[in-house]
């Protein structure tokens, strides 16, 4: 087409949309219906502020390639209102955008308002200013938290109504979902919970949308909303009501990771099992949480804990990647049940029982019928006979049978290309090898650890009323006065410091006592150590880092953050324990820290020092102008070297690292089994490696010309001296697929530049080891790989006989395809 006429027809094409296309969606106990057509629909969870505007276009082109049907996003009420009544949706929380991007794409969208989101977010999404207004009490029948939701919900409903986006405007937004996973709360807020929940659907059937809502694991949901289940499998679930659909809204990819723990990995082949039985069951929506997981930014994210990469083993990875084979092995499921959904949802079902944890599921309609068989069984594969015909189902499987005879896909079987994803250094040659380092002290004002703070009580405050969330660091201070003839005094004195903090420093006197932080999972621990105070008047500053706030289980909203004390003196006298407790004396608070008050990260201050830049010293900040890396793969900073803190490239914070934190013991030996029940301690990695070493730098935070400025705040010490940037992209490619199957090789843009290893026959070893097997056919698989595929961004093989000629295998041998490609 000539290009004005592309123009011409896009023109026309997004006028015309909006009101063109109204649709009506409804549900029965099947389906979703939309305009009159039962659907099955695949989503996948998207939350826009974990990437970047300019990073949306191609994560959802990548989501409709995969096969989903819809996008779905929590909306996330802290980062849009961060002060009451003053709003932000700029840049990655510009919502509208996203949602048109999604239509623009012709995708659906689910908005689940919440506004309580969990979600690994900062509180759950709740703004911490909610928390303290008087009165207010969570998730709960109390009008102050009532009125505050309801004014929320509101305003985004409005923004969405107002741009036609809800599908019954001709909008891509087809479901909305209010509150979320209650029902696994709701028992401890007793009745009031109960009036709570129905005063949610009210309130939201009271919008007027104009397309049905959900509630997530909500088994008594107020009709007309329609209760979903979330979970690693939804197979075994039913809605609360015959008339509403079977529907999964949460189906966990993978898991998320916490500083000091392990990378969690979901293998695609258990991923496929689950999703083929939820639909094998009569499940007809489903929903990846997360479809890609991306990047926590700022401090959004919540815990406390939850590291800075929300990568999730998604199907696209943190930086919007292929995550191969698990995207591919997915995408073919997907096309199989779409090539179904006529009779799946609205076919009869049946089922055959054939013993062995081995059964089937058969949809018919009068135009015909598709089978499932599946064997539940965690390690034995089992021959069944099915309608007169042998059919192997291998142990943990799901095999697709669109018209009851030919196997389309099994679940165990990936015949998808399996990425080996490279870092690189891609800098252009001039460049110096490191970085250039300016750095400054975050203050030279010892007047802080000596008491001056803004406010003071006489208690122990939660460090989300005293902060209000303005900053993870808020300094405790308190002084005590010691005479000689005070029973306490002497050498042998401790600080103790009960229910502390998620991470602690302690200075006495304005000196640096000692550290302490929360690990692998143990939130209260106790700091003593040994002080010495002075006659007369002593200072004790406790300087309080919180890493994300809570933001799941009952009442999670009022898990104190910061110091909970009691902060203790203890001394021994006559062998007598004497205990001076400071909890109640008058605390004075101040908000942390100096450096972030000044804007140090995006101002061009010029207190900063060339000269040499000390190493391990705590509270530094750093300053370091670097290029961008060349081309267009995502870009992450190498950290390894520093402690703990925050980072900023071009003033845009990329979240708090902590790559000191090494991820805790506990990965098996044993290769990675897929078959039996999955749990996000099974299949883990990365043990005794730090937490999480590499940065995402979006490359919209990024001038490709010219100079850009990395700063980092240091909290704990460490050396940036190796600090980099890299850019990550495939490295390699590999396939093992049986035969019959047409195989995809991909460089994913860019051209296959050679062929390793090529092997018809039944070859051994997994991707970069794979080695020739007993038998082989007789063309040379690697000329014939090569010939195809070299210098191709892409290439499709055939894997037969006809292919790569006949081999000496045997008819019982089941022949195999390996290919390893660099790219
Ligand atoms: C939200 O509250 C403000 C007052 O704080 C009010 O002006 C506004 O109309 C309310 N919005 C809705 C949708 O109720
Ligand atoms: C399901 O079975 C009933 C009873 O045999 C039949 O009337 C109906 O047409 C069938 N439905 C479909 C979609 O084939
Ligand atoms: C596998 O088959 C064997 C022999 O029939 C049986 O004893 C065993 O319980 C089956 N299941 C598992 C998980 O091994
Ligand atoms: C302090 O006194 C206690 C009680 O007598 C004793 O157990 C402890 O070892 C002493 N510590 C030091 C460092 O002297
Ligand atoms: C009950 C439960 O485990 N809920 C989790 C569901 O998954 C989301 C996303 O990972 C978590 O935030 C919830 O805690």
């Amino acid at each position: 087409m000539h290009p004005s006429k592309v123009l011409l027809a896009t023109l026309f094409f997004f006028t015309l949309a909006p009101w063109a296309t109204a649709s009506k969606v409804t549900y029965d106990g099947r389906a979703i219906i939309i305009d009159g057509k039962h659907r099955l629909l695949v989503s996948g969870s998207i939350h826009y502020p974990r990437s970047t505007a300019q990073m949306w276009p191609d994560l959802v082109k990548k989501s409709r390639e995969g096969g989903l049907d819809a996008i779905e996003t929590y909306v996330f009420w802290d980062s849009h209102e961060p002060a009451r009544r003053e709003y932000d949706f700029s840049g990655n929380l510009d919502l509208i955008r996203f949602l048109k991007t999604i239509q623009d794409e012709g995708l659906y969208a689910v908005l689940r308002i919440g506004p309580y989101v969990c979600a690994e977010w900062n509180y759950g999404g709740f703004p911490v200013w909610l928390h303290n207004m008087p009165g207010v009490q969570m998730r709960t029948a109390n009008d102050v938290f009532m009125n505050e939701m309801r004014n929320f919900t509101t305003l985004i409903v409005n923004m969405v109504k107002q741009e036609n986006l809800f599908a019954s405007q001709g909008g891509p937004v087809i479901l909305a979902q209010i509150e979320n996973e209650y029902g696994n709360v709701m028992s401890s807020y007793g009745d009031e919970g109960k009036a709570y929940i129905e005063w949610c659907a009210n309130m939201a059937q009271s919008l007027h949308i104009g397309v049905p809502w959900l509630m997530c694991q909500q088994s008594d949901a107020p009709e007309p909303m329609i209760n979903t289940c979330n979970g690693w499998y939804c197979d075994q679930f039913t809605p609360n009501r015959p008339t509403s659909p079977k529907m999964w809204t949460e189906n966990w990819t993978g898991w998320f990771k916490s500083w000091g723990g392990k990378d969690p990995h979901r293998t695609a082949e258990d991923l496929a099992f689950s999703v083929a039985r939820f639909y094998q069951l009569g499940g007809t929506f489903q929903n990846y949480y997360m479809y890609h997981g991306g990047t926590n930014f700022g401090r959004t994210a919540g815990g406390p804990y939850i590291t800075t990469s929300y990568d999730y083993d998604a199907p696209l990875d943190e930086y919007g990647n292929l995550n191969q084979p698990k995207w591919g092995h997915l995408k073919e499921l997907h096309d199989v049940l779409h090539s179904m959904e006529d009779t799946l949802t609205r076919g009869n079902i049946s089922s055959v029982d054939f013993g062995n944890s081995v059964s089937g599921t058969i949809y018919s309609t009068e135009k015909g019928s598709s089978c499932f068989l599946t064997n539940t069984d965690s390690r034995n594969d089992t021959t069944i006979n099915f309608q007169g015909l042998d059919y192997e189902v291998p142990a943990w499987s799901v095999s697709i049978l669109p018209d009851c005879q030919d196997v389309v896909y099994n679940t165990a079987k990936v015949s998808a290309q399996t990425s080996v994803m490279v870092k690189k250094k891609n800098v252009a040659e001039d460049e110096p090898a490191a970085l250039t380092w300016s750095w400054r002290p975050e203050t030279n004002d010892k007047s802080i650890l000596f008491g001056k703070g803004e406010v003071s009580v006489n208690q122990i405050l939660d460090q989300k009323d005293a902060a209000n969330d303005l900053s993870d660091y808020l300094f405790y201070m308190t002084s005590v006065s010691l005479k000689e003839d005070d029973p306490i005094w002497g050498d042998n004195m401790t600080l103790r410091i009960t229910g502390s903090g998620q991470v602690l420093h302690v200075f006495v006197n304005g000196e640096f006592i000692g550290s302490q932080w929360a690990k692998y999972g143990v939130f209260d621990y106790v700091f003593e150590q040994q002080i010495k105070l002075n006659k007369g008047k002593n200072t004790i500053t406790l300087l309080s880092a919180t890493v994300g706030f809570a933001n799941y289980g009952a009442n999670f909203d009022l898990t104190q953050a910061g110091v909970r004390g009691p902060v203790e003196l203890v001394g021994y006298h006559d062998d007598e324990i004497i205990i001076k407790d400071l909890s109640s004396h008058k605390w004075s608070y101040k908000v942390g820290l100096e450096g972030l008050r000044q804007n140090l990260y995006s101002s061009d201050s010029s207190k900063w020092q060339q000269d040499n830049y000390p190493t391990n010293k705590m509270f530094t900040w750093y300053k370091a102008t670097f290029k961008a890396p060349l081309g267009t793969d995502p870009v992450v900073v190498d950290l390894l070297g520093l402690g703990k803190g925050l980072a900023w490239v071009n003033g845009n914070s990329i979240g708090r690292y902590w790559p000191s934190f090494i991820a805790e013991d506990g990965c098996s030996l044993d290769p990675c089994d897929y078959r039996g029940s999955y749990d996000n301690n099974k299949c883990v990695t990365n043990c005794g490696k730090p937490t999480q070493r590499w940065y995402h730098v979006p490359r919209s935070f990024l001038n490709n010309e010219g100079d850009n400025t990395l700063v980092l705040f240091e909290e704990f010490g460490g050396d940036p001296s190796s600090v980099n940037f890299q850019t990550t992209a495939i490295g390699s490619a590999c396939v093992n697929a049986e035969e019959k199957k047409k195989i995809e090789l991909s460089c994913q843009g860019r051209p296959i530049s050679a062929i390793k290893f090529a092997s018809f026959g039944n070859p051994l070893g997994t991707c970069g080891s794979f080695s020739k097997g007993t038998c082989e056919a007789s063309n040379d698989a690697l000329s014939i790989v090569q010939k195809a595929c070299v210098g191709q961004e892409s290439c499709t093989i055939d894997v037969s006989e006809d292919t790569f000629g006949s081999t000496t295998c045997g008819d019982d041998v089941i022949k195999t395809l390996a290919v390893e490609a660099i790219c």
